[in-house]
């Protein structure tokens, strides 16, 4: 392969994942793929799976096909094409059947129900290439990724918004909006893409924040909305209790008082109860949740890392004063990435005023 084809292939597979990240929001509990159908070096059809339980990427891109259809055709896909009878019929068998030449694929699929579909395609005679943009197609589903492989706790992203200081709250605890429009924007895609939002009871009482998705399409399941919260002291008149037969509420507590725990169940809110917060985060994981956005304060922020329980760090850096004296604020949240130590930089964007900055742990537990 000349490095021009290379260069193609890699272009393709790059319009395969941006029409996966189509389907941002709407398919959870399953991944994000897409799918381009090339002949002679141009685009003839194009799919992704839009929702969950609709079409696979493979089948939107086929049923897209003109009418000569897809023999001959080179096909990319950002995820392996699935072996198995699912809620549709296998991609594989799509693809063998359409008789394609050769199928680019960007990452394997983990999930041993629906993997397989390579080996079927090279026993059908197809060329089957495996790992192009395969990083790009790999942090696209990371959530998906990690829960497939491991049960232990979901994927967890931790945003943070620092103030001109480098402060996540004034001295006194309160947090502040700081970011501009386009980076509030950005955390409420991040939410649609998220299974469940977490915060702590010290936000829930200086802010009263809502936590719902609202400057973004509402995705298919609206995230639940969690608090850590020991003692169960989740006012009753906070604008998450207020709201919690819309979207769902959840309260992580240790030692509830048990008549708190009544009145918060009695508004439909619900209390579970673990010894800690990798209970609690194991607990979560084994009810289906996949991925959950955290947006602390210091101290949840810093129990997260400290835990080493934080895979994404998402840091937004503004340009907003909050006083002198508001560094002490800081805790120990910053160090182990302005260190630089096991945490390496995935991606760095200007967002209007903010910098956002999105981090990898190289070493998450
Ligand atoms: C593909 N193409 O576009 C997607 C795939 O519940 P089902 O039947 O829809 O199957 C879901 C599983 O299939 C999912 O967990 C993942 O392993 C794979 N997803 N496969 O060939 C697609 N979304
Ligand atoms: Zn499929």
């Amino acid at each position: 392969m000349t490095p021009a084809d290379a260069a193609q292939d890699a272009a393709f597979m790059r319009r395969a994942l941006d029409l996966a990240r189509r389907g941002w929001g709407q398919t959870a509990p399953n991944p994000m793929v897409g799918a381009v159908v090339v002949r002679d070096g141009e685009v003839i059809a194009e799919g992704f799976h839009a929702r969950f339980g609709g079409p696979h990427a493979e089948a939107a891109a086929l049923a897209a096909l003109p009418k000569k259809g897809a023999r001959d055709a080179v096909v990319y896909v950002t995820l392996e094409p699935c072996a198995h009878h699912g809620k549709t019929p296998p991609c594989a068998d799509a693809l063998i059947k359409a008789k394609v030449r050769r199928v680019v694929i960007a990452c394997t699929d983990p999930n041993p129900v629906a993997a397989g579909g390579i080996v079927k395609l090279r026993s059908a005679g197809i060329e089957v290439d495996v790992g192009i943009e395969q990083q790009a197609a790999e942090e696209l589903n990371a959530p998906f990724l990690r829960a497939a492989r491991r049960r232990d706790r979901p994927f967890i992203t931790l945003k943070l918004a620092l103030s001109a200081e480098g402060a996540i709250a004034r001295a006194d605890g309160r947090q502040q909006w700081l970011t501009g429009p386009q980076a509030k924007r950005e955390v409420h895609r991040l939410r649609a893409g998220a299974d469940a939002i977490l915060v702590g009871i010290g936000t829930v009482l200086a802010d009263d924040p809502a936590l719902t998705v609202r400057e973004w399409p509402e995705p298919r399941v609206a995230p639940w909305r969690l608090v850590l919260d020991r003692r169960a002291r989740l006012p009753l008149t906070s604008q998450l209790v207020k709201t919690a037969r819309e979207v769902a509420v959840g309260v992580l507590a240790e030692r509830p008082d048990p008549s708190t725990m009544a009145a918060l169940t009695a508004a439909g809110v619900e209390v579970s109860v673990a010894p800690d917060l990798g209970g609690h985060l194991r607990a979560l994981r084994s009810r289906g949740v996949q991925h959950i956005l955290a947006e602390p304060g210091d101290r949840v922020a810093t129990a997260l890392l400290e835990g080493g329980f934080v895979d994404r760090l998402i840091i937004f850096r503004t340009s907003v004063p909050l006083g002198p004296d508001t560094l002490a604020a800081v805790g120990k949240v910053l160090p182990p990435v302005e260190g630089g130590a096991g945490w390496s930089v995935l991606a760095e964007q200007d967002l209007g005023a903010d910098r956002m900055t999105i981090y990898r742990n190289d070493a998450p537990r």
